[in-house]
C-alpha cells in the first residue's frame, strides 16, 4: 500500500490498511479537503447520476441529490451501543456484546467496497488544534459522505499536521453496503436494503456503519461521533457534550451573553439559533454560533465555555422560509447541498413551506413530475440542506475561537400544547437538572406514533446518548457540585395552545422577549415571581415593545400552571424514572417532591 507523504501517523495507516484488507476497495482516495477534489468528486457525481448540478445563476456551486425512497433518516432501531457490560448501555439503547457485534461487522464488511474505492476523510470536530476539539478519520465508500463532511466539519490535510505521528483520533467506518461486481452498473443513491447497522463502541471510542448513506447514519462526525462517543467522553473526563444549539445575544450596550439551548425534534433549533429580534426591539441582536451540537467544558476562571463541533448546518428543508428562517435562506444561496428536495425547471430548488404559493411543476424527491393538485408531498418532509456556516449572515464572530464562548443560561423546551408555560427559570441547577431530564415533546403528524401523546427525551439526548441516561443524569448534578459559576438553566415552551387548538404565542422573532428576560434575569436586571416551577416573569417583567396585542390574560394563559394536569404530568414522570430506577440519582426523587409540595402550597393565580 501507498500512502501520502504528509500521513506520518502509523497508527492510522495501519488502521486504514486493515479496513481495506477487510472491505477490498478497488481503490482508497486519501482525501486532502482541496476545493480541486471537491469539485471532482460532485463532477463524478454528476456523471453518476447521483447529483444534479443546480442552476449556477440561481444556486451557485450546488447540488441536489435524491436518496433512496428506503434511506431518507436515522434509523434508530438500527442504532447499537456495544459497550462490555449491557447495563452500560443503559434501557434506553440498543446493546448487543461487543464481541458478538464484531462477528457480524466482520462479515458484513467482508468485501463490501468491491468495486468502489475507499475515501479516507479526516476530519476535526471543532476549530482545528482547539483544546475543546477532538480529531476523527472516517474511512467511506460513499463520495456523497465525503462532500458533505467537507462542509459539515474542518475536513482535510491540516488535521494530519494536528494529529502529529501519534495524535489521538476516534476511528470511524462506512460503507453503503453494495459491493458492485466487474462491470456492474452502479445505482444513484446506492444502500443496503435489507442490513443497516449504526454500531458504537464506547470503551474503545469507535464508530462502525453499514447500509446506509443518510444523514446522521453516514456523517459520523455528528451524532455518532459528536454525540454519542462524545458524551461517553465527557462523562468519563467532566465535560458536557450535549445536543444544543449555541447562540449569542448582544444588548444595546454591546453586552454580549451567551446561551445553550436543547429542543427535541421538531421545535424548530436552527430557526432559534439563527432568530431575527422584532424591530421594535431594536438594538437587541442575535448570533449564531451553532444550531445543533455543543461542546462544553470548564474553564480556569469556573465558567463553562462552549464551542459548536461542527463547521456547516445539515438543517430540515420543509418549512423553511425567507419568513420563518432568513439567515437559513441567506446561508445555502451557493456551496450547498440539498437532500431529497424538489427541483424546479429553472434548476432551483423547492420545498413545503418555502413559499406560499407551489410552483404550478415540479420534479418531486422521487424524481416524479408533481403538480400541486397530485396530492404528494414535492419534498420529503426530512429533506435537508447541507450549508457551510460561515456563509451565515447572523454568525458570530467568535464561532471559531478556540477558547470558545462562555454560557451563561442553558434553556431546554420542548412541544407542548399545555402544563409547560412560555418560560421559566430554575430555583437552582439540581431544580434545572430534573425539569431538563423530565423535558418532552408532543408527538406531530411528521412523527411516528399516536399525535398528541407525550413523549421525553430529556435534554433532547435520548437517541444520543452513548451510556446509561441515568448516569448521564448524575453525570449533569455532578457538574453543578464541581462548577463554580455554573449557568442559570431555563425552560421554555412556544407551542401552548388555547381549547380551539391555537396557538397561543406567536413564536419565532418574538421569542426575544423571552430570550431578553432570559439574559437580563442572568445579569440580575429582571424581576420575577415565584411560582411552583421556579422564577417566572410577570406581564411588566418582559419587554412589550411594539407587540402586536399580547394582553395580560394572554400572557397568563401561556403562564398558567394547572394543577390537576401538573399532578398527572408528575406521575408520568414516573414512568422514565421506574425505567431507570436501578441508577437513577436520589435528588431525583426530592426534587419530585419539592415540586409536588410547591404545587399544593402555592395559590392558583
Ligand atoms: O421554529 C419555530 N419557532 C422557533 C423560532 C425561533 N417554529 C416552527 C416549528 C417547526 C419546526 C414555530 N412554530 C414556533 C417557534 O417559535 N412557533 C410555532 C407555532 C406557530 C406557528 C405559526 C404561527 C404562530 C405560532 N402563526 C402564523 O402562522 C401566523
Ligand atoms: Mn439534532
Amino acid at each position: 500500500m501507498e500512502y501520502p507523504l504528509h500521513v506520518k501517523h502509523n497508527r492510522i495507516k495501519q488502521w486504514v490498511n486493515e479496513i481495506a484488507g477487510l472491505t477490498k476497495p478497488d481503490t482508497i482516495h486519501w482525501c486532502d479537503g482541496s476545493q480541486k477534489e471537491n469539485d471532482e468528486l460532485c463532477e463524478v457525481m454528476v456523471q453518476s447520476g447521483t447529483f444534479t448540478r443546480l442552476n449556477p445563476q440561481k444556486r451557485p456551486n450546488s447540488y441536489l441529490a435524491l436518496s433512496d425512497p428506503s434511506d431518507v433518516a436515522r434509523v434508530e432501531e438500527r442504532t447499537f451501543i456495544c459497550s462490555k457490560n449491557r447495563n452500560d448501555a443503559g434501557p434506553t439503547n440498543n446493546w448487543v456484546n461487543p464481541l458478538e457485534m464484531k462477528k457480524t461487522l466482520n462479515t458484513l464488511f467482508d468485501g463490501c467496497m468491491k468495486g468502489r474505492t475507499m475515501y479516507v476523510v479526516p476530519f476535526s470536530m471543532g476549530p482545528l488544534g482547539s483544546k475543546i476539539s477532538h480529531v476523527g478519520i472516517e474511512v467511506t465508500d460513499s463520495p456523497y459522505v465525503v462532500v458533505n463532511m467537507r462542509i459539515m466539519t474542518r475536513m482535510g490535510k491540516p488535521v494530519y499536521d494536528i494529529l502529529g505521528d501519534d495524535g489521538e483520533f476516534v476511528p470511524c467506518v462506512h460503507s453503503v453496503g453494495l459491493p458492485l461486481s466487474k462491470g456492474q452498473k452502479d445505482v444513484t443513491w446506492p444502500c443496503n436494503k435489507d442490513h443497516k447497522y449504526i454500531v458504537h463502541f464506547p470503551e474503545e471510542r469507535s464508530i462502525w456503519s453499514f447500509g446506509s448513506g443518510y444523514g446522521g447514519n453516514a456523517l459520523l462526525g455528528k451524532k455518532c461521533f459528536a454525540l454519542r462517543i462524545a458524551s461517553v467522553m465527557a462523562r468519563d473526563e467532566g465535560w458536557l457534550a450535549e445536543h444544543m444549539l449555541i447562540l449569542g445575544v448582544e444588548s444595546p450596550k454591546g453586552e454580549k451573553t451567551y446561551v445553550t439551548a436543547a429542543f427535541p425534534s421538531a421545535c424548530g433549533k436552527t430557526n432559534f439559533a439563527m432568530l431575527i429580534p422584532p424591530k421594535a426591539l431594536n438594538g437587541w441582536k442575535v448570533t449564531t454560533v451553532g444550531d445543533d451540537i455543543a461542546w462544553i467544558k470548564p474553564g480556569s476562571d469556573g465558567r463553562l465555555y462552549a464551542i459548536n463541533p461542527e463547521a456547516g448546518y445539515f438543517g430540515v428543508a420543509p418549512g423553511t422560509s425567507e419568513v420563518t428562517n432568513p439567515n437559513a435562506m441567506g446561508t445555502m444561496k451557493k456551496n450547498s447541498i440539498f437532500t431529497n428536495v424538489a427541483l424546479t425547471p429553472d434548476g432551483d430548488v423547492w420545498w413545503e413551506g418555502m413559499t406560499k404559493t407551489p410552483p404550478p411543476h415540479l420534479i418531486d424527491w422521487q424524481g416524479k413530475e408533481w403538480t400541486p393538485d397530485c396530492g404528494r408531498k414535492a419534498a420529503h418532509p426530512n429533506a435537508r440542506f447541507t450549508a457551510p456556516a460561515y456563509q451565515c449572515p447572523s454568525i458570530d464572530n467568535n464561532w471559531e475561537n478556540p477558547e470558545g464562548v462562555p454560557i451563561s443560561a442553558f434553556i431546554f423546551g420542548g412541544r407542548r400544547t399545555n402544563t409547560i408555560p412560555l418560560v421559566a427559570e430554575a430555583f437552582n441547577w439540581n431544580f434545572g437538572v430534573y425539569m431538563a431530564a423530565t423535558m418532552g415533546s408532543e408527538t406531530t403528524a411528521a412523527a411516528v406514533g399516536a399525535t398528541g401523546e407525550v413523549r421525553r427525551d430529556p435534554m433532547a439526548m435520548l437517541p444520543f446518548c452513548g451510556y446509561h441516561m441515568a448516569d448521564y443524569f448524575n453525570h449533569w448534578l455532578n457538574i453543578g457540585r464541581q462548577i463554580k459559576n455554573p449557568p442559570r438553566i431555563f425552560s421554555v415552551n412556544w407551542f401552548r395552545k388555547d381549547l380551539e387548538g391555537n396557538f397561543l404565542w406567536p413564536g419565532f422573532g418574538e421569542n426575544m422577549r423571552m430570550l431578553k428576560w432570559i439574559v437580563e434575569r442572568v445579569h440580575g436586571n429582571a424581576s420575577a415571581g415565584e411560582s411552583p416551577l421556579g422564577w417566572m416573569p410577570r406581564y411588566d417583567d418582559i419587554d412589550w415593545t411594539g407587540s402586536q396585542d399580547m394582553s395580560s390574560k394572554q400572557f397568563y394563559d401561556l403562564m398558567s400552571i394547572d394543577r390537576e394536569l401538573w399532578k398527572e404530568e408528575i406521575l408520568l414522570h414516573e414512568g422514565l424514572f421506574i425505567k431507570l430506577f436501578d441508577r437513577l440519582p436520589k435528588e431525583f426523587g426530592l426534587m419530585r417532591d419539592m415540586l409536588l409540595s410547591q404545587l399544593w402550597r402555592s395559590p392558583e393565580r
